[in-house]
């Protein structure tokens, strides 16, 4: 290609194209001039930024070059341009050489330093993971064991004193739950002693007309549901004033107990003798027809007026002699506290007006 502005005449002989031999020159010229240039910023690029090889004044120096390479300076003069360049481009390349030597000596010994470092430390953290790891099947086993152990003892020493403290909590809960139940117990007995004592005549000791009422309706609530015969004996002294006024209100007392003693003697199981108010008594006598309540009745009549009464002070012979009146009922259907006790009454009024001292059924005042 470069020989191909070589003409030839019709002959076959070369000829000279002087003009474009010249203009092929130029565009040579321009050629090299740019590979030139590109060269010397090649090398301009390649060059290590160092303050130690003095890299900005040679980079500034390829600059110019350069520069110089694209004016229009003769090709002898940008020659001895280059070659005074080459030598100081040699120089840099050498420096920069040396500099890189010295610096893969210097990284070659701070990597061997790293890795002796990395050594030792990989080393050391063996070292150390090994004692780690000891220590921690140390703690393991003095957790399985000694700690568990200890863990244990604690526990079981915990579990004692619970015990204990239950223990003990139990026992006071006991001695509480005694004092309780002796304090109910007393409370029940006071509460059972009251009511006896509510439903007791002070002065006789039998039971009072409050006792009365509840025990007839008791029996009249029952025979309700099933009847059981019983029958009522209204009781009352005859001319007991006379006696008080006699010899006392206190003598009269004695008299009163004194008969209430002759009573109790007719009145058995479950019967009841009770003080019905000042000197008349009720009897209950269960299980008693009429026909029985009125043979007792006779009984008791004959066995008080049979009885001589001496008071405290008195002389036998003035002993004294007492009567009772008896009036009689016997329950039958339908009938209600106030009706049994209604026909007694009338009996025992009965009694009264026809001479007392006897026993009167209601059917003989029916
Ligand atoms: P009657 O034969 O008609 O029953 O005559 P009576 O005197 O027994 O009857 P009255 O009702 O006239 O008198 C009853 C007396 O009983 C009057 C009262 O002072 C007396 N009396 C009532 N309760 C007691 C008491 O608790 N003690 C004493 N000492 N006397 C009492
Ligand atoms: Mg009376
Ligand atoms: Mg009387």
């Amino acid at each position: 290609m470069l020989f191909s502005f070589r003409k030839k005449d019709p002959e076959g002989h070369e000829i000279l194209d002087w003009a474009s031999e010249f203009e092929r020159s130029e565009d040579r010229r321009k050629f090299f001039l740019m590979v030139a240039r590109a060269l010397v910023n090649c090398i301009r690029e390649f060059a290590l930024d160092l303050t130690e090889l003095d890299s900005a004044k040679f980079k500034e120096d390829l600059s110019g070059l350069a520069e110089t390479l694209g004016g229009d300076e003769k090709l002898s003069r940008l020659q001895a341009r280059l070659k005074n360049h080459t030598e100081a481009i040699g120089a840099f390349a050498r420096r920069q050489k040396g500099y890189l030597s010295d610096r893969e000596t210097e990284f070659k010994d701070i990597i061997d330093i790293l890795s002796k470092a990395m050594a030792a430390v990989d080393s050391e953290n063996r070292e150390y993971n090994r004692s780690i790891l000891e220590q921690s099947r140390h703690l393991e086993e003095v957790t399985r064991l000694d700690d568990i152990k200890r863990l244990k003892r604690a526990l079981l020493r915990e579990a004692e004193q619970l015990r204990q403290a239950v223990r003990q909590k139990e026992s006071r809960d006991l001695a509480k739950i005694e004092k309780l139940s002796h304090k109910v117990s007393a409370l029940n007995r006071e509460l059972e002693s009251a009511r006896t004592e509510s439903e007791r005549d002070s002065l006789t000791g039998i039971c009072n007309r409050r006792a009365f009422d509840r025990y007839l309706a008791e029996l009249i609530t029952r025979n309700t549901l099933q009847a059981r015969p019983f029958a009522l004996l209204m009781i009352d002294i005859d001319n007991f004033k006379r006696i008080n006024d006699a010899y006392g209100h206190l003598a009269g007392d004695r008299v009163l107990v004194t008969l209430v003693n002759k009573f109790r003697q007719s009145v058995r199981g479950q019967d009841l003798l009770a003080r019905y108010g000042g000197e008349e008594f009720a009897i209950l006598l269960l299980g008693a027809s009429l026909r029985n309540a009125i043979k007792k009745s006779q009984q008791i009549c004959e066995s008080i007026a049979s009885t001589r009464y001496v008071l405290e002070g008195m002389p036998a012979w003035e002993a004294l002699t007492i009567t009772v009146s008896i009036g009689v009922s016997a329950w039958c259907t339908g009938d209600t506290e106030a009706t049994l006790v209604s026909r007694a009454d009338k009996a025992l009024y009965a009694a009264k007006g026809a001479g007392k001292n006897r026993a009167v059924s209601e059917k003989e005042i029916a």
